[in-house]
């Protein structure tokens, strides 16, 4: 099977360090041999942190890394000596990673912004040295704080929103091929049904410098619901997309009844997929004639979304599609 580049949920055991001991040591010099407390204080155990990156845009690079321990922070020292912080541990994530209790789906923290840093789990405090005890009534205290403890925690970091817009067809309706036009990735594109196992993303360069992503996920078919070709798993892909782009084929028998059946399945994973925007792509029109294209237009029944008829071989339409996602991604 195709390796999956579309991770878009990660659980992670994580551990921050434990905070480093306040020392009780005591001064003692030549003929001072009863000198007051010097203990230094511990240092702080190290963090675990989130930090954003607008370049990366799944948690795959996350996938393999199931535990992320921070480093101890050192004991305080004599001679009001700081332990050394322990180191901290930071995570680059794409942006609307939300981290997530695995236990009690609470939210921790969101990601929204490049270069925003938040700590995950924070590293124990490190101890007071007994120099921080002394009272007037007790000039040499033997105490010192320990270290704070380490907090370990089970997180499921998970992306919101992953891509802007999902291709929803029957096999071979030129979903991958759409995606390999309009963006740098570059899916496995065959004619034969079921050529995508797992989703591919793509970043679409619009005009003056925007963008959004697209998802490329397998194809759907009659049934799919109840476990027919690839079943509808893979639908969780695009619960979080913004708007759907349904692909047909100009050489569908039905223009239609696909587009009823691929509506069917989707509510039947889940009916919010039906509160979408919905564009609707007839593709391969390389393969039709102007005459025959004006007659499917004039077929097309009311209740298909807004319709355009596009060709990823010959480019033809693609800007106009482009720019029809664009405007219902902004309405
Ligand atoms: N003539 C023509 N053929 C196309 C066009 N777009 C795609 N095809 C062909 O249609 C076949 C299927 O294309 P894919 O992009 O793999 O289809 P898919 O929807 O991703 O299919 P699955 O991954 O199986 O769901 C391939 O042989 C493509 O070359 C087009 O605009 N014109
Ligand atoms: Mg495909």
């Amino acid at each position: 099977m195709a390796s999956n580049n579309f991770i878009d949920y990660v659980k992670l055991t994580c551990r921050s360090g434990k905070g480093g001991a306040g020392s009780h040591h005591y001064f003692r010099a030549k003929g001072l041999p009863n000198g007051g407390p010097d203990g230094g204080d511990g240092g702080r155990g190290g963090h675990i942190i989130l930090e954003g990156n607008s370049q990366l845009w799944t948690l795959l690079h996350l996938q393999y890394q199931k535990h992320v321990f921070a480093k101890d922070g050192e004991g305080g020292g004599e001679n009001l000596r700081s332990g050394a912080q322990g180191e901290d541990i930071v995570l680059q994530v794409p942006l609307g990673t939300v981290a997530r209790d695995a236990d009690t789906g609470e939210q921790i923290l969101e990601i929204t912004e490049q270069g925003q840093r938040l700590v995950l789990v924070p590293g124990g405090r490190g101890g007071l040295g007994n120099d921080h005890f002394k009272t007037p009534t007790n000039q040499a205290p033997s105490y010192a704080q320990p270290g704070e403890p380490a907090v370990e925690a089970l997180v499921v970091l998970e992306l919101k929103l992953l891509a802007d817009v999902g291709l929803v067809g029957f096999p071979n309706a030129g979903k991958s091929t759409l995606l390999s036009v309009v963006s740098a990735a570059k899916p496995k594109i065959a004619d034969y049904a079921f050529t995508t196992l797992t989703p591919n993303l793509g970043v679409v360069a619009y005009r003056d410098y925007k963008s959004f992503v697209m998802a490329d996920i397998p194809g759907i078919i009659e049934g799919a619901a109840e476990g027919r070709g690839l079943g509808t798993r893979f639908l969780r892909h695009i619960e979080r997309n913004s708007m759907l782009l349904f692909m047909i084929s100009c050489d569908s028998p039905d223009i239609a009844a696909e587009y009823r059946v691929l509506l069917g399945e989707l509510e039947q994973f889940n009916p919010e997929l039906l509160d979408k925007t919905r564009l609707l792509a007839i593709t391969k029109t390389d393969m039709l004639d102007e005459e025959l294209e004006a007659e499917m237009k004039a077929a097309l029944p009311a209740d298909v979304p807004p319709t355009i008829f596009i060709s990823s071989l010959t480019n033809k339409n693609i800007q106009p599609l482009k720019d029809m996602i664009w405007r219902a991604l902004h309405a």
